[in-house]
C-alpha cells in the first residue's frame, strides 16, 4: 500500500514537472503603456519542446487585474481583437505572439508600465502547473526578432 502511494506520487509529480518545463518562452516583452492608459500587450515566442500537446487555458499577471490571450482580426478593413479561449501547441509547435497577431492582453493595470521594468506573466496549463516567465517592458518594436 505504501509502495503504491509512493509510486503514484512520483508519477504525478514527474508528469507535472516534465510538461510544465516543456513550454519554452523566448523574447518575452511587454509594451510600455502610453500616457494615461492602464492596458497594454505582451509578446514572445512560445514553443512546445516536449512530446505531448500543451494546452494553454489562460494567462495571468500580478500587475494586471485582468489578463487574457487575444488574437487580432481584420474585419471590414479594421483591425479588431478577440479573446482566445485556449491555445494548443503540438509537440515541436511554435506560436509567435507579435504585434498585429496573437498577444497577451494586460488590462486594468495597477500602475503604468515603464521601460526597464520587468513583469511576471503566468500561463495556465491544462492538467498542469502554471508556467511563469519574465517579460521586460520596452517601447514599441516591430517584431520580437528585430534585435
Ligand atoms: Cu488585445
Amino acid at each position: 500500500m505504501l509502495r503504491t502511494l509512493f509510486f503514484l506520487t512520483l508519477t504525478l509529480l514527474g508528469n507535472a514537472t516534465v510538461l510544465a518545463a516543456d513550454l519554452n518562452i523566448a523574447h518575452g516583452w511587454a509594451r510600455e503603456t502610453p500616457p494615461g492608459r492602464l492596458m497594454t500587450a505582451a509578446y514572445g515566442t512560445l514553443t512546445n519542446t516536449g512530446d505531448k500537446t500543451i494546452v494553454i487555458n489562460g494567462v495571468s499577471s500580478d500587475v494586471a487585474a485582468h489578463s487574457s490571450l487575444h488574437e487580432t482580426l481584420i474585419e471590414r478593413d479594421r483591425s479588431t481583437m478577440r479573446p482566445v479561449k485556449s491555445l494548443s501547441l503540438a509537440p515541436g509547435e511554435e506560436a509567435e505572439l507579435a504585434p498585429g497577431g496573437m498577444h497577451i492582453m494586460l488590462m486594468k493595470l495597477d500602475s503604468p508600465l515603464k521601460e526597464g521594468q520587468s513583469i511576471d506573466i503566468c500561463f495556465k496549463l491544462e492538467n498542469n502547473n502554471d508556467v511563469c516567465h519574465d517579460f521586460s517592458v520596452t517601447k514599441y518594436k516591430m517584431s520580437a526578432h528585430s534585435h
